[in-house]
């Protein structure tokens, strides 16, 4: 007992099988016949299935599967149908936006028509999956905090491609699909407008980020060193605090002087991990719309330093002749 080691000895769950509780209005039965499965039981639970999909899920797969299979479509054909090239450059095809030029309207097909059709699709999809996350939480009559935290992703998903682009007037403006291409998109919006480092929502989205890798960390951390004493039955550590809930929360104590609790902690790791895309997504609808030039907002605001008055004044570039409006 007090050698037991679990960081890489994992313990391997298994036990009957089963088809878990049962369910009030199903849809749909839950499809396959559950088994155990070795190598499943190192990462976590060794019992494969049953699944459910229902009707939501299926719907969601079907216009996921569209969606992607139109972007590898429209990739292969931009190699002109060679899977070679298809998958030596993978990581750098593109399915992009229509032209800026375009504005709102419906493009043709391979002037970012295929896009916006694919892009359709893809939100329908991940709409349909929240739908499917939300009533499989109510089926087994948990809370639905697993939909609204990915509630909170779908919002900097629908800002970065469907609100900013329409109140910017253009689906110019939203983000390409492909690996490398959304990450030039990245890059090329922070530096059109003026340094998304001087944006303080992407400080905070970061700020939540990176807590919130730290409180997994620690959380993570905490109660692997406590498994010895059964730590990780926690929700019995919330009702009965055994030795294990004593000296995690004393460890806590003595290093930080304060503790959270069995149950405090993932509320904090809840609202770190949701509060990320969700302040995240307000810095970017605010970009372009309400401020053009996160550097130049900054020296006004008196956090960014001006440069030297060597040349002149620093002015917005994109109000110099030539460029777009
Ligand atoms: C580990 C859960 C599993 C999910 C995985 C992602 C696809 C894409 C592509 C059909 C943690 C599956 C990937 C389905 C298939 C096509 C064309 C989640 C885990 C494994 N990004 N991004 C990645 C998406 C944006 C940025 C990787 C999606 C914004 C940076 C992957 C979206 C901006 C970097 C990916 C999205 C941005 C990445 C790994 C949607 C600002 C990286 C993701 C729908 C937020 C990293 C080559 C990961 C990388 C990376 C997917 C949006 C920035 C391809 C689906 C526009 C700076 N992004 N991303 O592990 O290696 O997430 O890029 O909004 O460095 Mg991105
Ligand atoms: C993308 C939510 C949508 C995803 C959904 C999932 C599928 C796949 C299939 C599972 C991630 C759909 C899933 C379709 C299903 C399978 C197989 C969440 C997403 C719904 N930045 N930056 C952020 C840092 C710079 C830029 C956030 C750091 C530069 C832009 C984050 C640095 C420039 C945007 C962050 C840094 C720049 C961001 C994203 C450092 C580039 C955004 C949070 C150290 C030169 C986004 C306000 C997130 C944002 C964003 C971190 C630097 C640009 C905290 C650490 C200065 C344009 N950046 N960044 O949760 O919200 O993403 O900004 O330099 O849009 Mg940044």
């Amino acid at each position: 007992m007090a050698d037991y080691q679990n960081l890489f000895t994992a313990v391997q769950v298994t036990g009957p099988l089963h088809d878990g509780i049962a369910q009030h209005k199903p849809a749909l039965s839950r499809s396959g016949r559950p088994f155990l499965q070795h190598l499943a039981g190192r990462l976590g639970n060794a019992q494969i299935g049953p699944i459910y999909l229902g009707v939501l899920g299926t719907w969601s797969l079907i216009f996921g599967t569209i969606a992607f299979n139109i972007m590898g479509m429209n990739m292969l054909a931009s190699v002109n149908w060679d899977p070679v090239q298809f998958i030596r450059q993978l990581f750098w095809l593109s399915l992009d936006p229509p032209a800026p030029g375009n504005g709102l309207k419906f493009a043709p097909l391979n002037q970012g028509g295929w896009w916006q059709i694919a892009g359709l699709f893809l939100t329908i999809s991940i709409l349909l999956w929240w739908a499917n996350v939300y009533r499989r939480a109510r089926a087994l009559q948990m809370g639905t905090h697993i939909a609204w935290a990915f509630a909170a992703a779908i919002w900097l998903f629908l800002v970065l491609g469907l609100f900013r682009p329409v109140l910017m007037g253009s689906w110019g403006e939203a983000v390409p699909f492909g690996i490398f291409p959304h990450l030039d998109w990245t890059a090329a919006f922070s530096l059109r407008y003026g340094n998304l480092f001087y944006n303080p929502f992407h400080a905070l989205s970061i700020a939540f980020l990176y807590g919130s890798v730290l409180l997994f960390a620690m959380h993570g951390g905490t109660i692997l060193a406590v498994g010895r004493y059964g730590g990780e039955r926690e929700i019995e550590q919330i009702i009965d605090r055994g030795t294990a809930t004593e000296r995690a929360a004393l460890f806590w104590r003595w290093t930080m002087g304060f503790n959270a609790t069995m149950e405090s902690i993932h509320r904090w790791a809840w609202w770190f991990a949701v509060l990320c895309p969700l302040t995240g997504g307000i810095g970017i609808l605010l970009t372009g719309t309400a401020v053009d030039n996160w550097y130049l907002w900054a020296v006004k605001h008196d956090f960014a330093p001006p440069y030297p008055h060597v040349w002149g004044d620093i002015v917005d570039p994109a109000t110099l002749q030539g460029a777009k409006p």
